[in-house]
């Protein structure tokens, strides 16, 4: 089965998303995500003009030999762009697989691990009891985790909450330049404890919560946040300090038993290989589209079932429906499977473009039993949403001093 084309789209349905379709002289299709959040024409342009013209004539099915053509054969190997191409042709070529197997992808991987995969759902409010309040509807939809974000009192704006009220994703496909937004540790702290104490008060011990850092501490104040979180028992304490030194996550596994979750930014298994091996965490949060696909997804997943890792992937809006089957193709694999982070299923334009057979019901989700990834795109309907430039925000501390967002 022979790979006869390859295209790319790119469209906006509220945000940006990065598409690949893999056409074989079988007649068989199949469809990939590479959005690369603030950067997406820079992955667009990687798979056309140097990604594609390679794999015209090849083999469909030689996934494997794929992958290591485009990452050995890179010669720069590693990086953002280049491993979001990869993903998305190493999702498309999943996809194919299954459907000329007429088997869902996780049957591909060794069949069902799980009925269904345990979501967590966001709760991001203006104040402690805006968050509360919206964590205690999603308790009553019925989910069994919840991650807790509150906007700061005394910054303008705060990661996870807009200061006009509305959801943070909504504006990501208008932002032709990027945002700033403040951060002030001190005030963080004052804030973020009283949160998870009250949650506890409000909601008892059943329900498990969660907690983003957003990359905002230093090691050591990681560790004194996950000290005081401690009688608050979090599932974890996702991104507590940047980790490109992997040993800098010592500090804070010396100081706290709060379970620590990172890796929504990596690429490749060499950025969270010494975190794995040392056992420095408890989660790894790789995200198909962005550490390589569904190929290496399953790698950096076997790897850290050995040291007691279980996998948590990233589930942001940027990620579009495409990642989110493949992400539930592995967890619904996955041994160590640990829970993946959830925001819906999009807004109607998104359900419009990908098709999904994912259903979702009472906190959980379940795979169909469809060929491939079980998720479809409709070219047509993509047309009406064309791209618009758009960026993350950045972050400054109050004197200035640019942060990390
Ligand atoms: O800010 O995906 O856990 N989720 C997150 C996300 C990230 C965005 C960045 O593009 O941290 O919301
Ligand atoms: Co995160």
């Amino acid at each position: 089965m022979k790979i006869t084309a390859i295209k790319v789209f790119v469209c906006s349905p509220g945000r940006n998303f990065v598409t690949v379709k893999i056409h074989t002289d079988a007649g068989i299709y199949g469809i990939g995500d590479a959005t690369l959040n603030g950067r997406e024409m820079a992955v667009v342009t990687y798979l056309e003009e140097h990604v594609a013209p390679c794999l015209i004539g090849r083999d469909a099915h030689a996934i494997e030999d794929i992958w290591q053509y485009l990452y050995k054969g890179v010669y720069w190997r590693k990086g953002a762009v280049n491993l979001a191409a990869i993903a998305a042709i190493d999702m498309a070529l999943w996809d194919i697989k299954g459907k000329a197997a007429g088997l869902p992808v996780y049957q591909l991987l060794g069949g069902k691990s799980r009925q269904g995969v345990t979501l967590y759902a966001h709760a991001s409010g203006e104040n402690i009891a805006d968050t509360l309040d919206k964590a205690a509807q999603l308790i009553d939809q019925g989910y069994k985790a919840i991650r807790l974000q509150s906007a700061i009192p005394g910054l303008p704006v705060t990661y996870g909450v807009l200061g006009d009220k509305k959801d943070y994703y909504e504006l990501q496909g208008n932002r032709p330049l990027p945002p700033e937004e403040q951060w002030s540790t001190k005030k963080y702290f004052n804030l973020v404890v009283e949160l998870f104490k009250q949650a506890r008060e409000r909601f008892g011990n059943d329900i498990h919560l969660l907690h983003d850092v957003h990359s905002r501490l230093t090691p050591i104040e990681s560790a004194r946040l996950g000290k005081l979180l401690e009688p608050y028992d979090l599932l974890f304490l996702e991104d507590a300090s940047i980790a490109e030194n992997q040993d800098s996550y010592k500090i804070i596994r010396q100081h706290t038993t709060t379970p620590l979750a990172i890796g929504e930014t990596y690429n490749t298994i060499w950025d969270c290989k010494d975190l794995i091996q040392n056992q420095l965490i408890d989660y790894i949060r790789v995200a198909a589209t962005h550490a390589g696909g569904i190929t290496a997804l399953r790698r950096i997943g076997d790897f850290a079932n050995i040291y007691n890792v279980k996998t948590a992937p990233h589930g942001a809006p940027d990620l579009s429906p495409i990642c989110f089957a493949a992400h539930m193709h592995l967890n619904t694999w996955a041994p160590n499977f640990g829970i993946q982070e959830f925001v819906g299923l999009g807004n109607e334009q998104v359900k419009q473009i990908f098709t999904s057979t994912v259903t979702v019901s009472d906190g959980m989700a379940y795979v169909s039993e469809a060929p491939g990834l079980g998720v479809d795109f409709d070219e047509t309907a993509a047309q009406q949403y064309p791209y618009k430039r758009s960026y993350l925000p950045v972050s400054r501390l109050e004197d200035g001093t640019l942060w990390n967002w």
